[in-house]
């Protein structure tokens, strides 16, 4: 398959070494059929940044695009549930912890569907993909539709969904749960400190980590943590990966993925409509998420959402720029609109050297402006707001925020995360997500 790039147009013209130096990061990080994250940190494919990459690489090659999108549909488990990672098998399993003999998903997750033909995890990411399905068939219709791409994609989307809606409304109160902090993409933040105290951490000895070959210790979350994960993870593969025999000393309810996937059920009702389906029950589950999402997760006093810890059946006090995402949600009121907007520009998320929002409050207890998710700026929740900022027609702001991006992607040679303080690149290089919506910003 050839990667081609699209006609010049005026921003893309002006940013030429900038749009050529991402399409390098996604060209060598391709491996045939998916993109890596990063060749030496995430040398497999993982979801969420699939769908990222996706919503870049279709303004390279849409059939690039879409099948990084099919190659990780292929790994689907049978109850719905998109795999966090699907692994190379050609990879030593040294290459990255925890690896496919610790996950066994061919094994310990037959019951719940896992694919024989491929290794995965046993949990999920937040569900970008269907808003990537539609951004990525938006990008050429005529060919999406020639090879039949949303008709293809479209019932295992309805899948991933109703896996979601169903075995992950762990509450029974409407919303999807995570049962990992590496399910909602923002491993350590701060959020989880109060749940993962519950969590007795596997021993030390008992496993090695791989991402300390390639990360700065310094950067990456710490072995303690990594102890509570291994556990979680343990526990969970050992019940079947399934969610109704699993114990669950992990369970919350994250405003960043439920407003994703309030957005991704809105790309589902228009995907339905364009494959001769009912959009109808999508526009439905939206309009029902949304209501939940404010009715359980907002709070009035910090002027944005918080993340529901089940066990403790409350709010956690603690701000991060999760509980900003759902600005990206069409249909929230407008007086939460308001002041999630006022939030983004106050002393909690402002850093001023940059407009790349801190993952964590900058006046918060726990902000380390490297340590991961615990203060850094990353480039994919900048991504998001820039979009909610267009939803709800700032076009200012908007445009302020997709300049920064695109300075301190090119500054940093498309680091995965910066510091919000100095804007310097932290994490790995030539991090896919990062090239691949800088060519979004572009286009
Ligand atoms: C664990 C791949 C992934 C991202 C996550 C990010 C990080 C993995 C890790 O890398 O998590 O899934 O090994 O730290 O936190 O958001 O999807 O880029």
């Amino acid at each position: 398959m050839r990667a081609v790039a699209g006609p010049p147009t005026p921003t893309r013209s002006a940013h030429l070494a900038l749009w050529r130096g991402a399409a390098r990061v996604l060209l060598d990080n391709w491996t045939g059929t998916s993109t890596v994250p990063s060749r030496s940190l995430y040398p497999h494919q993982w979801s969420w940044d699939s769908a990222f990459i996706a919503i870049g690489l279709r303004h390279l090659s849409v059939r690039r695009a879409q099948c990084e999108l099919e190659t990780l549909l292929a790994a689907q488990w049978g109850d719905g549930r998109i795999p966090h990672i699907v692994f190379n098998p050609a990879l030593p399993l040294s290459a990255y912890f925890p690896s496919p003999d610790f996950w066994q998903s061919s094994r310990a997750g037959k019951a719940a569907g896992a694919p024989a033909v491929a290794e995965t995890s046993g949990i999920v990411q937040p569900p970008v993909h269907a808003l990537a399905a539609w951004l990525v068939h938006r990008a050429d219709p005529m060919e999406s539709e020639r090879r039949g791409f949303l008709a293809r994609v479209y019932p295992r989307l309805t899948a991933w969904h109703r896996y979601l809606l169903r075995c992950r409304d762990l509450a029974g109160a409407g919303l999807t749960a995570m049962v990992h902090p590496w399910e909602a993409g923002m491993d350590n933040s701060p959020c989880w400190d109060s749940p993962l105290a519950r969590v007795e951490p596997a021993a030390p000895g008992t496993f090695r980590r791989a991402d300390l070959d390639h990360g700065s210790a310094a950067d990456r979350p710490t072995d303690l943590d990594y102890g509570r994960y291994v556990r979680l993870a343990l526990d969970y593969r050992d019940h079947g990966y399934d969610d109704h025999a699993a114990l669950h000393h992990f369970a919350v309810e994250d405003p960043a993925v439920n407003s994703l996937l309030i957005v991704s059920e809105l790309a589902l009702a228009r995907i339905a409509a364009t494959v001769g389906a009912d959009p109808a029950v999508h526009a439905a589950h939206a309009e029902r998420l949304t209501e939940t999402l404010v009715a359980r997760l907002w709070d009035a006093e910090t002027g944005m959402f918080l993340v529901r810890d089940l066990a403790a059946g409350e709010l956690i006090p603690e701000r991060s720029v999760a509980g900003l995402i759902p600005l990206i949600v069409p249909g929230l009121p407008a007086d939460i609109v308001e002041q999630l907007l006022q939030s983004l520009s106050g002393p909690h998320f402002h850093a001023r050297a940059t407009d790349l929002v801190p993952s964590y409050d900058l006046a918060g207890h726990a902000f380390d402006r490297t340590r991961y998710w615990r203060g850094p700026a990353w480039f994919n929740t900048a991504w998001l707001i820039e979009r909610a900022l267009r939803v709800h027609k700032r076009a200012g702001p908007a445009d302020s925020l997709r300049s920064s991006f695109l300075n301190a992607a090119e500054s940093s040679q498309f680091s995965e995360y910066i510091d919000p303080y100095s804007g310097e690149g932290r994490g790995t290089l030539h991090f896919s997500w990062t090239a691949a919506l800088t060519l979004d910003l572009l286009s």
